[in-house]
Formats: structure tokens, sequence, C-alpha cells
């Protein structure tokens, strides 16, 4: 029975470029389900596109001092690019500020506003008496009201997953200058999600097909408090206009127009086929509606979407969300503010897609946080990539090339472990495949792996190389049973590799594309004897310690050189900073930069060691005042216990105290 698919991967912000961690939580899982799909023979439309509203866009541009369409042109150009590169087979990329989406946005804002879904209510927002602006979304950060995290932006806390009011944040500050905002009154419009708090309980009892991240938050979470209605109005200019005549000058949030996207992109692919009406197919009726996310977007996709389509009435709900938790970096959480990321295109440049499409389904944040280390990634490349499923094409097809004219030999009779190896072929497809449908790709592609070892082992144990002059006709049946396990695995790696799967496809001299092989196909022994093959080809390099090296190289610089961006004024509290005054000076014996200081803070002396000495004398130092933070760590240097560090800057020409500018008490703190 063929079924219909409607698959989506959520919009990414085009306000910067995407990386590993995007990839590995949304983009691959997503487009390995619908590339198996569509090899079922399942009618599938996939569809992504970027997410071009919002404050994440107008922060960039006001930062970068340009338009937040400039900003939106670019990054739509940078995120398609890199996803090209990865073979993600959307049906379609589109982009929410299309003439298409706008219309369909504004039409699903009236339609709800009409059945009196949507109501204007006066209401205090923050604003920024010095931007001398409204301060909706990213242009506010504070403390979480919820879970008492820092960095929690106006409509949302990364550290819990809550949705946020602006106005219950806790120490508020403007993004763009710093100011802590005042409130202002304004008029907004609301959706009244409450009305739908039954039914969407209903609903996520009834899911029970749903991941637990999913379910259980939203569960708890209406539990806890409730659905209550959202502002879905923000006085902003870049935007879809609020199509009432008394709305001017606002427009709508964006994570109320961002997920009509996933329609009006399915409408935009319908007209692109010549089949204008075709879109409903996917949004009405029977169809499965996947939504992949990362589980940020769980509130938005869980809760208030589906609000928004029993609101307006005609179309399906969700049936499945596959929502993905993090990908960590060496150990870190990633963050592009601090550069402590992997970006797509900067990956590409260097490795094969299919690498990484490789690892970051093997070792995916499907249930839990992953991290992404480049040793690890390395040695999943060259002892699971490489030494297992290229090794054994490789050494098949050669050993056809190189001693059967490049024909796949003719069998004879089957024995034991010949039939053991047929069985495991012929039942991996259906193994695979249900783990593909169960959302659990990475079980999936381990399964492969298996396969993968099981067929080296057989080559091994078969020892063709022997048996070549000893018994030819069992030599031959070896690499013939070995290429159909070639020409299986090429179909089941398909969804996971869609480029070396191509490749092995080309090298068995299999006609057409491989995407558009039937995923039963791999249960059959499709090979004829005597059919040629080509030439073949390694389909992996290895990759060396160098090529690590570099990249870990890159991090390590990052990690020196870059602070964190924003510390908060209780993180910079914790420095205890004194003004010390220098009452001794000497060299430190051996050593050509250290001098051993003693320095008076409110009448104790504490022992420095400073690296000046090949900028100070001892005596230029003694009876200065400098600045010293008192409640570092003692350390050991050079057999003397330092117990505290000296303030100074440093340019090309060496490091220069900080001293006051009048006489101050030593003792002093500074701040
Ligand atoms: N743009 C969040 C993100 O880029 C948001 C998703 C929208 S999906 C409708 O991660
Ligand atoms: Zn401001």
């Amino acid at each position: 029975m063929v079924e219909k698919f409607l698959v989506t991967a959520a919009l990414p912000y085009a306000s910067g470029p995407r990386h590993i961690g995007h990839a590995a939580g949304v983009y691959i899982p997503a487009d390995i389900y619908a590339r198996y799909n569509r090899m079922k023979g399942n009618d599938v439309v996939f569809i992504c596109g970027t997410d071009e509203h919002g404050t994440p866009i107008t922060v960039q541009a006001i930062q970068e001092g340009v338009k937040p369409i400039d900003i939106a042109d670019r990054y739509h150009k940078v995120i398609k690019e890199s996803f090209d590169r990865l073979g993600f087979s959307f049906d379609n990329f589109s982009r929410t500020t299309r003439e298409i989406h706008y219309r369909l946005a504004q039409d699903f804002f009236l339609t709800l506003y009409k059945k009196g879904y949507i109501y204007e209510r006066r209401m205090k927002l923050l604003y920024c008496p010095n931007c001398k602006r409204f301060l909706p979304d990213r242009y506010v950060e504070g403390i979480c009201p919820h879970c008492g995290s820092e960095g929690a932006r106006g409509d949302q806390c990364d550290a819990c997953g809550r949705v946020l009011n602006t106005v219950d944040l806790i120490h508020p500050h403007c993004t763009i200058c710093g100011t802590p905002p005042t409130t202002r009154e304004s008029t907004q419009w609301f959706f009244k999600l409450s009305a739908f708090e039954g039914a969407i309980k209903n609903m996520l009892e009834e899911s029970r097909h749903w991941p637990d991240n999913v379910r259980n938050f939203c569960l708890q979470l209406i539990e806890k408090e409730g659905l209550k209605d959202r502002d879905i109005t923000r006085d902003m200019e870049w935007g879809i206009p609020v199509p009432l005549p008394e709305a001017k000058g606002k427009v709508l949030y964006v994570w109320f127009d961002a997920p009509i996207g996933y329609i009006s992109a399915t409408k935009e692919w319908a007209q692109q086929i010549g089949q204008p009406e075709r879109w409903r197919e996917y949004w009405q009726g029977n169809v499965k509606i996947v939504h992949f996310l990362a589980k940020d977007n769980i509130p938005f996709h869980a809760l208030i979407w589906p609000a928004m389509l029993m609101a307006y009435g005609d179309f399906n709900l969700p049936w499945m969300i596959p929502a993905y938790e993090h990908l960590n970096l060496e150990g870190r959480k990633m963050s592009t503010s601090r550069g402590w990321v992997v970006e797509l295109n900067d990956f590409l440049d260097e490795f094969d897609p299919d690498m990484l499409r490789y690892y970051l389904t093997i070792n995916a944040p499907q249930r839990r946080d992953v991290d992404f280390y480049w040793k690890e990634f390395q040695r999943r490349v060259n002892d699971e990539l490489a030494d297992i499923i290229g090794n054994l094409i490789h050494r098949t097809l050669s050993f056809i090339y190189n001693n059967f004219d490049g024909k796949i030999p003719t069998p004879s009779e089957f024995d034991e472990q010949d039939k053991e190896m047929i069985r495991l072929i012929k039942g991996a497809p259906l193994t695979v495949g249900k783990h593909i449908e169960e959302f659990n790709s990475s079980a999936g592609l381990k399964e492969v792996i298996k396969l993968a070892r099981f067929g080296n082992k057989y080559f091994n144990d078969k020892q063709p190389w022997r048996t070549l002059k000893e018994d030819p006709k069992k030599c031959a049946t070896t690499l013939y049973i070995c290429a159909q396990l070639a020409r299986s695995l090429a179909i089941l790696l398909a969804p996971y590799l869609p480029f070396a799967s191509q490749g092995l496809w080309k090298s068995l001299n299999l006609r057409g594309d491989i995407h558009r092989q039937r995923w039963e196909a791999a249960v059959e022994l499709g090979l004829k004897p005597g059919q040629h093959i080509n030439k073949p080809e390694p389909l992996f390099t290895k990759l060396s310690d160098e090529v690590i090296k570099k990249q870990e190289g890159k991090l390590q610089a990052l990690l020196k050189f870059q602070a964190p961006s924003v510390v908060s004024e209780q993180d910079f509290a914790k420095l205890d900073i004194r003004v010390g005054k220098i009452v001794r000076a000497e060299p430190v014996p051996k050593s050509k930069k250290l001098l051993k200081l003693s320095v008076d803070i409110s009448g104790k002396r504490r022992t420095i060691v400073a690296g000046l000495a090949q900028h100070y004398s001892p005596k230029e130092l003694v009876g200065k005042e400098v600045a010293v933070v008192v409640n570092l760590k003692p350390v050991q240097i050079m057999g003397i216990r330092s117990e505290g560090m000296l303030l100074a800057a440093e340019d090309e020409k060496g490091p220069s105290i900080l001293t006051t500018d009048r006489p101050v008490k030593a003792g002093a703190r500074v701040r």
C-alpha cells in the first residue's frame, strides 16, 4: 500500500550559517526518512525553507548596519548551499518572505480572527529608552523566571525550553545596547490558545507513538500551568503586516507565521510542478505529516501549531514530531556567538559530506545530548566506514576485477556458510527499514554496519585467495555472494550516504539512479553472472592525524583567544580586584622573565610572581600602586607561591601595568 507523507524539517532562521549541530538534530534524520520512504514507493513531499522574519534576523541586521532583507538574502543562499552539498533531497526549499507565504499567513490570521480565536488587548511591554524601540523577543535577555538560568531570551529560555514573555524576565536588558528597559503600553493581538487546552491534551494523550521528550514535556507543561493565550503580533517593521486596518505598524510574531510556511511551501511546490491544487493532498485526507525539529522547537510545534491548525479547521494535525536533543562540540555546548561551532560549509570544504552524514547518524542526538569529537569522527570514519564498508566492497570488486575478468562469477552449489550470508542479506532490508520507520535511523545504520562486518568475516573465512587455485568453483560462489552483498549494501546505504551509494552503484555497473531503486530490491540477488563491473575506486579515503589535528587546533585557538562575549554582573563581581602597593621587587633566580613582588594590600603582604622582568627593572616597580586580582587560587611558579595576579595591558611592545591616576589607599576595591 502506498502511503502519503508530508515530511518537514524545521525552517532554519536565515540569520547565520547552519552548523553541524543543526544537521545532526534535524536535517540529516529528516532526509534519511524522506529518502527511505521514497524508496519504499511511498508518496513523499519533503519541505523546508528559510525562516526569514523575527528578531533573529533584525538583531543581526542592526548589528551589521544593514537591512533585514540583506541578511535574509545572504543566509538563504549560504544555508541552501550547505544543504545542497549535504545532499538534502527537499522537494521545495522555500523562503518565508515570498508572496505566497504572506498571503497564506494573513489568511490564517484573518480566519482565526473571524472565528473569534484572536482578540486584541492593551498590555505593558518592554521598551528601550536608549534605542527608542519596543523590545520584543530576542531584543531582550535576562534571567529565566522558571529555571533561573541567565541569558534567557525574551521569547524562550534555552536552558529549560520554556516559552517566555519578555515582561517575565528577571533583570532584563536590551540586547543591542545593554540598557535596562522601561515599560510602555501597546495594543497586541492574542491567540486564544487556552480555548484548545482540552483538545491539545487529548491529542497528546492519543499520540502515544510520539517521543517522550515531546509528549511528556508538553503534558507536564499543561499539567503545571495550562495553556495560556499568546500574543501573536509585534511592534516591528520587519515581518508580515497584521492584516487589520487598526494594526498599522504591527507585524505577525515570527512563530505565528513560520509553521504556516510548511503549508505555503507545499503550495509553492504544487505550483512548481504545474499541479497547483496538488498541495491539498498533503494537508488534508489520508496523509502522515511528520515535523522533524530540534528540542527547542517542541512547544511551538506540539502545542501552539496544532492549536492553530485546529482553529483554522481545514488541515490535518501532525502525525509525528521527532525532536532531537543537542550535539555538543568537544565537551562544550555549541555557541554561535562564541564561535564554538563547526559551520557546515567550512566542514564541507574539507570533508566528504557522506562522512558527516555517517558520523552524525551513528552518533545521533536521538534521545540524549551527544558530542562531536574530531578524534571520534576520525576513528569512526577510518575504522567503520573505510575499514568495514569500504574495505569489504573494495576487496570484493578488486578481486572480481582482477581474477574474473571484471565479470560477476557464476556460482555453484551453496554451502551452509553461503546460505547464512544470503539469509542475512535477505533479512537486512526489513530490519533496517523498521528502524527508520520507527525514527531510529541510527539503529538502522548500525544494522548495515553489522551486515558489512559479517560480510568481511565471510570473505575471510572463505579465503577466496586460496580457493582461487584450489577450488575455483567455490571461489566463484564466494565472490558471487560478496558482489550481491555489495549491491544490497548500495541500496541499504542510499538513504544514509546518498553520494557513496551512487558511486558504488556505478562501480557495479548498474544503470540509473540508486535513489530510484526500490528498497525491497535489496533482498534480491540482483547481479547476473557474466555481468561486467567497472574498475573499482576506493569509496572512502581515510582521515590522517594531521587533518584532524588541524581541526582540533582551530578550536583550541578559539578557546585561548575568545572570552565569552557577555559576562553577567554577578560573574564579574566574583573577581576581587584590589589596589596594591609594590613594596619590594626582585628577580627570580634562573628566570629571565619573572620578578618576585611583595605587594601591600590592606596592610597585609602578598607575594606575586609576574612576567615583567624583560620590561621593568625591580627599582622602577617599587612604590607603584597596581591592580591585583586577590582571590585567584594560589599557584607555584618556579618554587615560589604566587598569591594573586597583577593586571597589565599588553600590546606588541609588551606589558604595561595598570596603576591608579591619584594615590589610592592600598586595599581599595577595583570594579
Ligand atoms: N526558525 C528555529 C530554528 O531555526 C525556527 C524554526 C521554525 S520551524 C517552523 O531553529
Ligand atoms: Zn537598547
